[in-house]
């Protein structure tokens, strides 16, 4: 495919902001194809034949940043299958959260039409994901794990947003609010954009 033929938007923020949830709410209302990179990168994890499972475990739960190649063939991958298909518009979820992978992504696959930063304090996703840890059975929801993927969220991603902050391409997105009113705002936000 080529860069006219597919359209990708970014979406971040921090770990628990809201990111997977609305992106639920775009797929069902826009019929984008959502790819979340943790999800792809916990589905190869568990795939029983796979060469990074070890390692891909190692850095989720260190709350790291797995190596980009892993995470950008796997990306890659995924658009290329569903563009086969047809689809189109991407919403890609939880990436890029580190330089080197911004640059291989928009250089190697497609450059992104905007990104969707969605903002939130610690002390609420902390909350959010301290909760969701009683049941979603992810290695990394629990207080250890949270606070390093805090700390890789200030340290390694911000940079990323203030990169495409410069590019003029962030829509900022409130998101210590109810499910509901975000989506309101990411809908006004979003108008004639998609
Ligand atoms: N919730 C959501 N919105 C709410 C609201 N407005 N009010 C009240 N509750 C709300 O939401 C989290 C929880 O909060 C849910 O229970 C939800 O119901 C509730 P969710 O939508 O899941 O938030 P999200 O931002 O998607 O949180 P997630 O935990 O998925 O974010 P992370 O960015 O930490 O996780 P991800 O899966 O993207 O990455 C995990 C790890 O994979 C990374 O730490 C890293 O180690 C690795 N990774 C890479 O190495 N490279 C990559 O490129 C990507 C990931
Ligand atoms: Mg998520």
């Amino acid at each position: 495919f080529t860069p006219e033929e597919v359209s990708v938007i970014f979406v971040l923020g921090g770990p628990g902001a809201g990111k997977g949830t609305q992106c639920d709410n775009l797929v069902r209302d826009y019929h984008f194809v959502h790819l979340s990179a943790g999800d792809l990168l916990r589905a190869e994890q568990n795939r029983p034949d796979s060469e990074y499972g070890k390692l891909i475990k190692h850095y989720i739960t260190e709350g790291l940043i797995v190596p980009q190649e892993i995470t950008v063939k796997l990306l890659e991958n995924a658009i290329r299958d569903n563009f086969k298909e047809g689809r189109t518009k991407f919403l890609v979820d939880g990436f890029p959260r580190k330089m080197d992978q911004a640059i291989t992504f928009e250089d190697v696959i497609v450059p992104s039409k905007f990104v969707l930063f969605f903002d939130c304090p610690e002390e609420v996703m902390e909350k959010r994901l301290l909760e969701r840890g009683k049941t979603s059975g992810r290695a990394d929801d629990n207080i250890e794990s949270i606070k390093k993927r805090f700390k890789t969220f200030v340290e390694t991603s911000m940079p990323v947003i203030e990169y495409f902050e410069e590019q003029n391409k962030v829509i900022k997105i409130k998101c210590d609010k109810s499910v509901e009113e975000v989506y309101n705002d990411v809908q006004q936000q979003l108008k004639g954009k998609i």
